[in-house]
């Protein structure tokens, strides 16, 4: 494998999956603080409450990014840290939890990466209407502004959103994420205002930080048809459309597809004057989110009328297909298409059962998936890709949202007992990968 000089390599985070103290430091509730308070929505009945306790625990786990030699770690900021009811009164213990994050990290010598917004909404903005509210997008530019106006003079490099297609459709349309609307039409509308706000997020980042990286998260998928006949190189396009098109287009070429548009019909959203200027305003990267591939045939799923097929490969605890040349498609079809001038792979990772037994934990299956996974990423590099950096999901076992604590994604184990963390062997051979790249 070969990767360019300066390539980074971390591990990323966010927020509610791993602080805890959901009710300490000022914060204010969120919408997965309520979901999980839902009877029936996350497995187990857990809740982010405690989670990794990672607030209290931050010191500790830098030493650990630095004991693996990590380069570069990807947070995100819980928005209602910084503003409890999603706008007006800024909290200024959240603003310093951050930044003593920052500081922290940078004094380990780890490049920061920060994401606005993973997923947890305050629940202030929520009760207004959340993501389907125009007013949303201007109260989460204001909060951009607030927090690179306090971290921008030592980080650097900044994404809006991380996957816009899991906040809009997870949480919107099939309602399996909070807040668990299952509304098709509000969907597409988030989808639109969350694209929207990244733009007038972009603007904040530019205006407060000097020599700024910015860029938006994307989960994306290679797809494949299930074979060669028409109705199903229809339907694997159509989803395609739907998952990374949608997304990719407005962003990239400012317009949204066509075929999409015509088979959304009367639930496409309502686009206003100056909507997609702001979503395609230029990034400095995209982050790309790749865990699997989707091989789709004709079928009846609803409501795209098509069918997710299985093959021979291996899957993982999710039920993911293992598909390392998928990321190696995925990359070189985004260089072609859409031309951002830099990519990241802010996560790509496998949840596993692993068993700590005798304090270690042997997960053999996830370092052959890194490994399959950054030889595609390097042959990617090696074909002309822009690829600039990578970060594992995810460094510790965290809240997997509606699975709750039943998936462990983390290449150090969690004893959410103890909170006891333990590098599983992929995280030792990660360390001595990165080692030897140097
Ligand atoms: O845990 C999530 C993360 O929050 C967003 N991307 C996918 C991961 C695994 O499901």
């Amino acid at each position: 494998m070969n990767f360019p000089k300066g390539f980074l390599w971390g591990a990323a985070t966010s927020s509610y999956q791993i602080e805890g103290a959901v009710r300490e430091g000022g914060r204010g509730a969120t919408i997965w603080d309520t979901f999980c308070a839902t009877v029936g929505k996350v497995a187990n009945g857990d809740t982010g409450d405690v989670a990794c306790d990672h607030y209290h625990r931050y010191r500790d786990d830098v030493k650990l990014m630095q004991a693996l030699g990590l380069q570069t770690y990807r947070f995100s900021i819980a928005w209602s840290r910084i503003l409890p009811e999603g706008v007006g009164k800024v909290n200024p213990q959240g603003l310093d939890f951050y930044s003593a994050l920052v500081d922290t990290l940078l004094e380990a010598n780890i490049v920061p990466m920060v994401t606005l917004y993973h997923w947890d909404l305050p629940q202030a903005l929520q009760d207004k209407g959340g993501w389907a509210q125009r007013d949303t997008m201007q109260a989460f530019a204001d909060y951009a502004h607030v927090v690179t106006q306090k971290l921008g003079d030592r980080v650097t490099r900044w994404a809006t959103h991380n996957e816009p297609w899991v906040i809009a459709v997870l949480g919107n349309m099939t309602g399996e994420h909070a807040p668990g609307l299952q509304d098709p039409r509000i969907a597409l509308q988030v989808a639109h205002h969350l694209l929207v706000s990244h733009g007038m997020a972009l603007d904040a980042i530019r205006a407060n930080v000097r020599g700024a990286e910015a860029g938006i998260v994307l989960n994306l998928s290679h797809i494949d048809p299930a074979s060669d006949a028409l109705g199903d190189r229809e339907a694997a396009q159509l989803w395609d459309g739907h998952l990374n098109r949608w997304f990719l287009d407005p962003l990239f070429k400012g317009t949204y597809p066509d075929d999409l548009w015509a088979f959304y019909g009367l639930l496409a959203p309502e686009v206003g004057a100056n909507d997609m200027a702001y979503i395609a305003r230029p990034v400095d990267f995209l982050g790309v989110n790749y865990y699997t591939r989707h091989v789709i045939g004709a079928g009846r799923e609803t409501p795209f009328n098509l069918r997710f097929v299985r093959t021979s490969n291996p899957y993982t605890a999710m039920d993911w297909e293992v598909y390392p040349d998928g990321l190696e498609q995925l990359l070189l079809r985004l260089h072609q298409d859409y031309r951002a001038p830099a990519l990241y792979i802010t996560e790509n990772g496998c949840a596993y059962d692993d068993v700590l037994a005798d304090g270690a934990v042997q997960d053999s299956a996830r370092r052959d998936y890194l490994e399959a996974h950054f030889a595609a990423a390097s042959r990617a590099i090696a074909a002309g890709v822009p690829l600039k950096g990578y970060y594992v999901w995810s460094l510790l076992d965290n809240f997997e949202w509606a699975w709750g604590y039943s998936k462990r994604f983390g290449i150090v184990y969690v004893d959410y007992k103890t909170q006891a963390r333990t590098p599983k062997a992929s995280a030792l051979w990660y360390r001595d990968f990165i080692q030897a790249q140097q």
